[in-house]
């Protein structure tokens, strides 16, 4: 006869099963595959006789339909907010298992598109014979999306809102950008997932959060108990919604690795970094600072202009005052002070943003830097004078946090940017601490154009109906 507190433990422990999540044995996951071995493995041919299949389902409320994804990801995906990663993940997951489904290949995976290694679109979504074509994008190069900084060591912590994070840094560069260079439906927030690149490149920004976990030394993912998996893990009518119980493990719990789990560690086309740190030039690892463009003259502190983007790059010089270089280190002074707030004090702002006709075809994105030095030496890096990207992708992300504070999270459906145009807020103030310069006399703001490909449209592509830095004491 078996005592009542050891009843009670074999009971609590049977029942304890089902809530736990399977971690299966390494040698029981899935692999995903780079691109570059999977299109000569044996399950190419599924992938491409699954995407045929579903692109030929015309029933949008099927997931074995192709439109079903792109409507999921319209109505449910958070971007520049948190548990980006983590929703994408549960989509690719459940993606993946219609693909299987879908082919009747028990053996496909998803595969992943490394441009840390191949920055050109593989040649296989180029060619309009096979169901991985997309028409309308206008970019087949990555180069100039990529970055390393979110592999960087000090980027330790995990969620928006937290200093030195992942998943903020890999959603700016080089998620969004890519999106960007990619062109056509893939610059657009909303209906991405039309294009079958979406799929790859999504897998590989999930490789770079396994490999971020993998590498370990001091990164931290939210505790379980964190609010940042409280977030919405829903993936339309037809899908049951990933219970969050998954969120504290690593992709085990999907029954899944990537045959590569490591961080890049170099760019392509630029030589790997040196193995005796003596000689390491600083610029290898964070990306060649650009000279500053041609400038024009800006609006005083605080007001705005509109201004044009086209495919060229542009400097916009802010003159101050001695009353507005007062105003500029008040304002500095205060921040020291205050909570990281996401707009201030000093931030530059571009206000009735919107794209043109050309713009909205995407194949380019901007930098946005602050006081890029007039002969950037070679130990300036990148980062510290770049504000953030705008590009068509950045833009819809906007509109798209706009709709979901005014309608609520699940009520956005439109897409449409509305008269006024979107509206986004470049923090400054720790770049400006970082390059203070000797003499307060003017702010200068750089667009650095950025292309996928080597003979971009001419013409205007961005109209910022406001344009404007502003300097305002912490309120
Ligand atoms: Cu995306």
């Amino acid at each position: 006869m078996i005592s009542r507190r050891r009843f009670l433990q074999s009971s609590l422990s049977v029942a304890l099963v089902p809530l736990l999540p399977r971690v299966a044995l390494s040698v029981d996951l899935r692999v995903r595959q780079s691109w570059d071995a999977f299109r000569t493995g044996p399950t190419y041919a599924s992938l491409r006789n699954a995407i045929g299949l579903m692109r030929a389902n015309k029933n949008a409320a099927d997931p074995a339909s192709w439109a079903y994804w792109p409507n999921v990801h319209k109505n449910f995906c958070p971007h520049g907010t948190t548990y980006f990663l983590a929703w994408h993940r549960g989509f690719l997951y459940r993606f993946e298992g219609w693909l299987r489904k879908v082919s009747g290949d028990p053996n496909l995976v998803l595969p992943y598109w490394n441009y840390y290694v191949t920055p050109q679109v593989p040649s296989e979504f180029l060619d309009p014979t096979l169901s991985l074509y997309h028409s309308g994008r206008t970019g087949t190069d990555v180069t100039g999306a990529l970055s390393l900084d979110p592999f960087a060591d000090t980027v330790i912590h995990f969620p928006r809102g937290t200093t030195d994070a992942f998943e903020p840094l890999v959603e700016a560069r080089p998620h969004n950008p890519v999106h960007n260079l990619i062109g056509g439906i893939m610059s657009s927030v909303y209906y991405s997932p039309w294009d079958p690149l979406f799929w790859v490149h999504h897998a590989s920004i999930d490789r770079l959060w396994a490999a971020w976990t993998a590498a370990d030394n001091g990164r931290l993912q939210p505790a379980a108990t964190s609010s940042y998996w409280t977030g919405s893990f829903q993936y339309g009518p037809a899908i049951k919604a990933v219970p969050r119980v998954w969120t504290s493990t690593t992709t085990t719990y999907f029954g899944y690795q990537y045959d590569d789990q490591t961080l890049p560690t170099s760019l392509p086309g630029s030589p790997p970094p040196p193995t005796s740190s003596a000689l390491a030039p600083a610029i290898s690892l964070a990306g060649a600072l650009p000279p500053r463009p041609a400038g024009i003259a800006g609006p005083p502190l605080g007001s705005s202009q509109p201004l044009v983007l086209d495919e060229h790059s542009l400097s916009v010089d802010i003159m101050l005052t001695a009353q507005d270089a007062n105003r500029v280190r008040s304002a500095m002074l205060h921040a020291a002070t205050a909570a990281a707030s996401e707009s201030g004090p000093v931030c530059v702002v571009l206000d009735q943003v919107q794209l043109t006709g050309l713009g909205e075809r995407g194949g380019y994105f901007y930098k946005v830097y602050l006081n890029l030095p007039e002969h950037p030496d070679a130990g300036d890096s990148d980062r510290s004078f770049l504000l953030g990207m705008v590009g068509p992708f950045e833009i819809g992300v906007a509109q798209m946090k706009a709709a979901m504070r005014g309608k609520g999270m699940h009520g956005m459906h439109a897409g449409g940017s509305g008269a006024a145009g979107a509206r986004l807020i470049f923090p400054a103030t720790d770049t400006l601490r970082r390059n203070w310069p000797p003499h307060l006399d003017k702010l200068t703001v750089s667009f650095v154009r950025v292309d996928g490909s080597k003979q971009p449209a001419k013409g205007a592509t961005i109209r910022i109906g406001a344009f404007s830095v502003q300097a305002d004491p912490v309120k």
